[in-house]
């Protein structure tokens, strides 16, 4: 293969993108699942141009918002674990700075995303150009610069040849299990259109094998060593467990070893709810069977989990003096959390290898029970709230019911901010891995339609539920025609209790009266709080807005036609969009955890005072891990 093959710098990109693929467990795929984009003057004649005329490399999807773009494509890439991505072409200026808040949530999620911003002309000739930003101190400044700290590798290409180092490394960060996020090339809007002689060995198919990392032998020897010695050992699930597809590996642990599982919410669906091994979710949004069990675990074994505080409940969840931690993950960055043991490998063989290894121990027969017991309480506790019978106006943990016993076994839920990912952690019956799919690392409002969007790209065969609050369908919904263009549909639940009730509670609960959190007319100069809740709400009709987006739309008026409404829906087969009215001051408890959300240490206000108290006790149990 010694010729070369004279193209521009966009259609060596596209054409090297398209020849990529990943390799694990001997199943190959193309890595690259076609190409979202909005065009302007920084991309259209380049990436456009790259795409238009060979259009059978990568297929284009038009988006409507670049954030929600970027949102899609995570979605993506989650649903295939990692073993999947597509790339988001922008013009330069505002398309690009619109994906980063994007690109943060796949980073922080640990999702491949190949961002390709339009950039301005690395020959500066016509500088300034529509939408340049200029820094008077720097001319190799632009505004993508703003997607370095939010990016796992970054370049700007500003040569055609350059293509053919920067895409490699790029691919190379997309396909490391460890590494992965976003990656950002920006791309110059004339060097895109600049024709180089590319080698053809670039574009030949390139398969990359993305390896089952064996932890180290000794450290494997330490770990079995610290679990068999363990009285009341804990898995805390992560991601990791999900996107290894460890999740056989897991139950076959649990029940060789009795260890028991809490979940956290990218890890939720790691065991099957009504496995005796598993106590659900943990953390602040965790249920009782988990954080009792967290509470004295002396050995906590944490798979593919990053420890946020949500996990540990502000590191108040692990109180045992003598707790040690076990991390097992591909990312030594995580394994070395809390001083723990680090396992730095794939979650499925070394669950396998410490099975080996653990071969004749198993926690003793009274704790395996505990936590059987504890599983079925808890599932009476989930029973007792989607049955809750709350009116006039039901209760939101009724409607989580309803859409889950409207839902397929392998149908998947989607959710990211507000009120509702707590609750589904807690009270979602996940039955497959796959199932459960709330975006709880970025937690970015909007990401739900869009989301949900790049989870039916992955996985047409499965219906999507997406589960949206108000407030993130009002930020950003507009991909919901994007469902309706490509026939990809959603059935898109709208539970609306007129304004952020998640933050609401909060802010209740910190002594500031849900201020800023209703949609309420301003009165008298007032934008209302809680406690004066006059009714008079704002005149938004969500469902009004959905049809004319061109979904098809059911206003549910209760938790019965709520489940006529799913029924329905089940049998359409464009995007189905239903609403239904919650009441907003019902929500599902917290069980035996905590948030540190700091209130302010001097306040006029008696309710900001008493809260202070509050938070000063609670923070008295926060631990350091060392
Ligand atoms: C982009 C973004 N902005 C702000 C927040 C902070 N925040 C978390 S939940 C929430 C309110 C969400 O409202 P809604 O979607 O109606 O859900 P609800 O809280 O009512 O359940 C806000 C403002 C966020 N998570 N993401
Ligand atoms: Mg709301």
């Amino acid at each position: 293969m010694s010729g070369t093959i004279r193209l521009t710098a966009a259609q060596a990109l596209v054409r090297f993108l398209a020849a990529q693929h990943v390799e694990r467990d001997g199943v190959e795929e193309r890595f690259f699942g076609g190409c979202f984009g909005i065009f302007g003057h920084g991309n259209v004649a380049g990436i456009g141009e790259a795409l238009y005329e060979s259009p059978e490399l990568l297929t284009y999807y038009q988006a409507r918002n670049e954030q929600a773009m970027v949102h899609a494509a995570a979605g993506y890439a989650r649903m295939k674990d990692r073993l999947g991505a597509l790339v988001c072409t922008t013009s330069i200026g505002p398309g690009a700075t619109n994906m980063v808040t994007g690109a943060a949530l796949a980073t922080v999620n640990r999702l491949p995303v190949l961002l390709v911003p339009g950039d301005v002309f690395a020959s500066h000739k016509p500088d300034p150009v529509l939408q340049q930003l200029e820094v008077p101190s720097a001319g190799d400044v632009s505004v993508n610069d703003c997607f370095r700290p939010v990016s796992r590798y970054f370049d700007r290409i500003s040569r055609p040849e350059q293509v053919i180092a920067s895409a490699q490394q790029a691919v190379r960060v997309l396909v490391n299990q460890a590494e992965t996020g976003a990656v950002t090339l920006a791309f110059p809007q004339d060097v895109q259109a600049e024709a180089a002689d590319f080698p053809e060995g670039f574009f030949q198919k390139r398969v990359w094998h993305v390896p089952r990392l064996q932890p180290d032998e000794a450290a494997l020897a330490r770990a079995a060593e610290l679990i068999r010695r363990a009285q009341q050992p804990l898995i805390v699930a992560g991601g990791g467990v999900i996107y290894s597809r460890a999740t056989e590996a897991l139950r076959s642990f649990c029940e060789q070893t009795g260890i028991p599982v809490g979940e956290t919410q990218a890890g939720k669906g790691s065991l099957p709810f009504d496995d005796p091994s598993s106590l659900g979710a943990i953390g602040v949004t965790g249920t009782f069977a988990a954080n009792r069990l967290a509470a004295d675990a002396d050995v906590v074994i944490g798979i593919g989990t990053r420890w946020t505080d949500f996990t540990t409940a502000s590191k108040t969840a692990f109180r045992n003096p003598e707790v040690r931690f076990v991390n097992v993950n591909v990312a030594d960055f995580d394994a070395a959390k809390h001083a723990g043991l680090a396992l730095v490998g794939d979650a499925r063989v070394t669950l396998e290898r410490l099975a080996t290894l653990l071969e004749g121990w198993s926690v003793d027969h009274e704790y395996r029970a505990e936590a059987a017991r504890l599983n079925a309480e808890w599932d009476a506790e989930v029973a007792r709230l989607y049955g809750l019978g709350h009116g006039p106006l039901p209760a939101q943990s009724e409607v989580l019911g309803a859409v889950n016993d409207a839902s397929a076994p392998t149908d998947v839920v989607v959710c990211a901010a507000g009120a509702m990912p707590g609750d589904l952690h807690k009270l979602w019956r996940t039955r497959d891995a796959k199932g459960y799919h709330v975006e709880y690392g970025y937690s970015c409002m909007g990401y739900e339609i869009a989301g949900g969007l790049g989870v039916k790209l992955a996985a047409p065969e499965r219906e999507v539920y997406v589960l949206v609050g108000d407030g993130s369908y009002l930020m950003l919904s507009s991909e919901l025609v994007t469902s309706v263009q490509e026939g990809l549909k959603l059935t898109v639940v709208i539970v609306d209790n007129r304004g952020f009730n998640s933050i609401g509670s909060l802010s209740r609960s910190l002594g500031t009266d849900g201020f800023g959190t209703l949609y309420r007319y301003r009165r008298n100069g007032s934008i209302g709080v809680d406690s004066d809740d006059t009714g008079d709400v704002l005149p938004v009709d969500l469902a009004a807005n959905a049809e004319s987006l061109g979904a098809r739309v059911f206003r549910a008026d209760g938790i019965d036609s709520l489940r006529r409404a799913l029924d329905d829906a089940t049998k359409q087969e464009g995007t189905v969009v239903i609403t239904v009215d919650v009441d907003r001051y019902e929500g599902v408890p917290s069980y035996e955890s905590w948030w540190d959300v700091p209130v302010a240490e001097v306040s006029e206000v008696d309710s900001v005072r008493a809260a202070r108290e509050q938070y000063e006790k609670a923070r008295r149990d926060e631990r350091t891990h060392v």
